[in-house]
């Protein structure tokens, strides 16, 4: 293929250079897969006005995330088993992050651990965390999290339960992969991957590797989770773990008003409206459909940030003139990951910032903090 232009580009790309099992459990949603569809089709409805004859001089993406300073409003979201997508990837998706001047979010399902990115990491460097049974090992978790260097804790709440995936259970998702015939047949195909995975040291869930039996081997993605994951999480957690961490905290899966209004209620500086790109509960709104209420709900009282089906710097543009004050990308990230390494996350984000940047100017602004609602077909300021 020439040179990827478009996420889309990536996308196709990475799907000839993944092993199966790890591309599909990237590029898949719960059940139907109908919330993972309208993440992103959602978007299209959404028409920006055009605007002529006003200076497009001197523009500029510069904002902040949490008070962060950020090059444009736009955060690598925390994704699980990355370092399967290509070897060692948390580490290259960290250093393209640091890079373009954006945050980096490390999933506590990664493969590369805390101390392995915090040599390689700019800032923000932000973390997120799954809250196990065993709450001694979730403060410990936290205080490497300190360690390393993390500035910001994302708490992930929409995850308590796994979501069926029917393609990682199809696929008889593990990592790494057994060795059955059909895994080593469609390994095969990928020899590029299967060097990059050989020539690199073998790393393994760093993050939790050694707290759970059976880590180090994931051979039961659901299973595993159900064992380790707390399905009686609560608000009294959401302030344990704040407490505990003391910096900035942002809550990640809120997707209705109610949970919004407890997410401001418990003093964390911000919350993504997200669904888990449509990994877990198949029949939820679209994120973007979410958007709005939710800004309507707290929007005054804590930061807004935004995830789910972004695939251009229009879709970004679009979240921001509903009232996200910041975005996440997942997907796209991880297709230039698989596609080119750190060469293709470095192409994505250069993708999402140029045509976020023109985006912009057609629509006659010149800096990314003044997108508001006046910029949609009918929106408000
Ligand atoms: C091994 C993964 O966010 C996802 C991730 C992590 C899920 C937990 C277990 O797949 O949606």
């Amino acid at each position: 293929m020439a040179q990827p232009l478009t996420i889309e580009d990536l996308r196709i790309l990475a799907k000839r250079r993944v092993p199966r099992m790890f591309y599909d459990y990237a590029d898949s949603g719960a059940w139907t897969e109908g919330t993972y569809r309208a993440n992103e089709t959602d978007f299209t409805g959404i028409k920006l006005r055009q605007r002529v004859a006003v200076d497009m001089t001197n523009r500029t993406l510069a904002s902040t995330m949490v008070g962060q300073p950020v090059a444009m409003p736009v955060a690598l979201a925390p994704t699980g088993l990355t370092g399967m997508q290509h070897a060692d990837g948390e580490i290259l998706a960290a250093r393209a992050a640091s890079k373009a001047g954006v945050p980096f979010t490390l999933s506590t399902m990664s493969i590369c651990s805390l101390e392995d990115i915090a040599n390689h990491v700019g800032k923000p460097f932000w973390f997120q965390l799954y809250v196990m049974k065993d709450r001694d090992f979730i403060a410990r978790l936290i205080q490497r999290a300190k360690g390393a260097g993390v500035t910001a804790l994302v708490l992930t709440l929409d995850l308590q339960i796994l979501g069926q995936r029917h393609k990682d259970i199809r696929n008889g998702l593990s990592a790494p992969p057994k060795p059955t015939i059909a895994n080593l047949i469609n390994l095969a195909t990928k020899p590029r991957w299967c060097l990059g995975m050989l020539d690199t040291p073998r790393r393994s869930f760093g993050n939790i590797v050694g707290h759970a039996k059976g880590v180090g081997d994931l051979s039961s993605l659901s299973s595993w989770t159900a064992e380790q994951f707390d399905p009686a999480l609560s608000w009294d957690d959401v302030k344990w773990i704040k407490d505990l961490w003391g910096g900035k905290l942002i809550l990640k899966g809120i997707l209705d008003p109610e949970d919004a209004e407890m997410a401001a209620k418990s003093g964390a500086d911000a919350l993504i409206v997200s669904n888990h790109g449509g990994r877990q509960l198949d029949g939820a709104l679209s994120s973007i459909a979410a958007l709005p209420a939710i800004v309507e709900q707290v929007g005054g009282r804590m930061e807004i940030l935004f995830d789910g089906g972004i695939r251009s710097g229009q879709d970004v543009i679009k979240a921001l003139a509903l009232g996200a004050h910041g975005t996440f990308i997942g997907r796209a990230f991880l297709y230039g990951l698989g596609a080119m390494g750190e060469e293709g996350v470095t192409r994505c984000l250069d993708i999402i910032r140029k045509e976020l940047d023109i985006t912009m100017a057609l629509c006659g602004l010149r800096d990314v903090r003044d997108v508001d609602g006046r910029i949609l077909v009918g929106g408000k300021g």
